[in-house]
């Protein structure tokens, strides 16, 4: 609660900043600005900027608004014009392009997409059941839904031409992230049949617009990619080049980090296949960890969401109030579309005995969450039942 109040007063009251970054046209770093104005968000890291919503604010819209939209930075928030960026187009195409962003959304057809972005390390605190893990400290709160706008990316490599031999899409940010004494921009990179998907919700944007309004700077103003259906990693902020290459990028957030693997060991690390598609998961919301219950009948609620194969959908979604002895199926109370996530309600019979509520999700494959989540060395991809704890009054 403490970090709660602490952030809230430390974060009120900067909605201006990407308007005066704008009209005097400076690139200053964050530490010479107001902190921003994230009123909805627990901190779990000051600088870089990480923070989540509490699980109850996070479901109580199927499209998040921003302000409740988690945010995960691993390096400066770069404070870029509008005016002056420039997207380069390179790599194994026929034609190497250049746009300032103006030309970008002139020359290219808007698209519009609502997509859900998770963030690897989501639930990553429940490791530390079987072993704490470095990194980010996320309880379920590292997802959020939103309506993203832009063009596509497959329009944008189309008219680049794609040449023979191309099989990933590297993307670069403009931000500066510093790790063992070198400093340099965050990358991701998707295989080029996913850069290449022109379905209506599969489509990968590059958007300047998240819920009818430009991006924010922590969000990525003014561009940034959105991978449907793969890990946050992928959908890169402050976007400035595309580069079309035979292999994966060589950018540390692709090479090294964001793989699932039981130790540090470089070899391994280097022939282990980087995480794309999210997993399928599950998480109560509502009623808070912690809450007090009591007669015989608790009204649960919280989120499910596929793993990014396209097509998937959530088939089942059952809580327990017995340690999973019993099992109540939830409605969605929700929209459905791929690649999103759903909302749930289930009424739930509890007794005097009721110390704890679990969940789980079944995809339409038949695929269940599993009970237990075997531990990787980074935290990534947690998807066991979620389990909150609850007190009897
Ligand atoms: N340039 C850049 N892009 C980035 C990141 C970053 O640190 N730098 N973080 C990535 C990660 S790990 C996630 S989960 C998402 C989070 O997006 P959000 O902050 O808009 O919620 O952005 C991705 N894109
Ligand atoms: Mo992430």
């Amino acid at each position: 609660m403490l970090s709660r109040q602490l952030s809230r007063r430390r974060f009120i009251g900067q909605g201006s900043i990407g308007i005066l970054a704008l009209t005097i046209g400076t690139r200053t770093a964050r530490s010479q600005q107001a902190p921003p104005a994230v009123a909805d968000l627990i901190t779990r890291q000051i600088t870089p900027f990480n923070a989540e919503p509490p699980l109850p604010k996070l479901i109580e819209n199927w499209i998040t608004p921003v302000n409740s939209f988690f945010v995960r930075s691993h390096g400066t928030v770069p404070s870029l014009d509008a005016k002056e960026l420039t997207l380069t187009v390179d790599g194994l195409v026929e034609r190497s392009l250049t746009f300032r962003l103006a030309e970008l959304l002139e020359r290219f057809p808007a698209a519009t997409t609502t997509a859900t972005i998770t963030c690897a390390g989501n639930r990553r605190a429940e490791f530390a059941a079987i072993k704490k893990v470095g990194g980010v400290q996320w309880d379920a709160g590292a997802i959020g839904n939103a309506e993203w706008q832009g063009v596509r990316l497959v329009d944008v490599l189309k008219l680049a031409g794609i040449k023979s031999g191309a099989r990933h899409v590297w993307f670069e940010g403009q931000d500066e992230v510093t790790e063992k004494d070198n400093k340099f921009p965050f990358g991701g990179s998707i295989p080029l049949e996913k850069a290449l998907d022109e379905s209506l919700t599969g489509a990968s944007l590059l958007a300047t617009r998240m819920n009818g309004k430009p991006l924010t700077p922590d969000h990525g103003f003014p561009l940034r990619t959105i991978v449907p259906g793969f890990i946050g990693a992928r959908s890169v902020k402050w976007l400035n080049r595309i580069t079309v290459a035979d292999r994966p990028s060589p950018n540390h957030f692709v090479a090294d980090v964001y793989k699932v693997v039981p130790e540090e060991n470089a070899e391994l690390i280097a022939k282990t296949t980087p995480i794309y598609e999210f997993m399928l998961n599950s998480a109560i919301c509502v009623p808070a960890a912690g809450a007090t219950v009591a007669g015989h009948s608790l009204n649960v609620k919280g989120f499910a969401l596929t793993n990014g194969t396209k097509g998937r959908k959530v088939q089942q979604i059952d809580v327990s109030a017995d340690g999973g002895m019993t099992w109540k199926a939830a409605k969605v109370t929700s929209p459905v579309r791929d690649f999103c996530w759903v909302l749930w309600t289930a009424d739930v019979p509890v007794t005097a005995t009721t110390s704890s509520l679990l969940v789980r999700a079944t995809d339409s494959s038949g695929e269940v969450q599993p009970e237990k989540c075997p531990w990787n060395y980074k935290g990534y991809q947690f998807n066991g039942w979620h389990k909150i704890n609850v007190k009897q009054s």
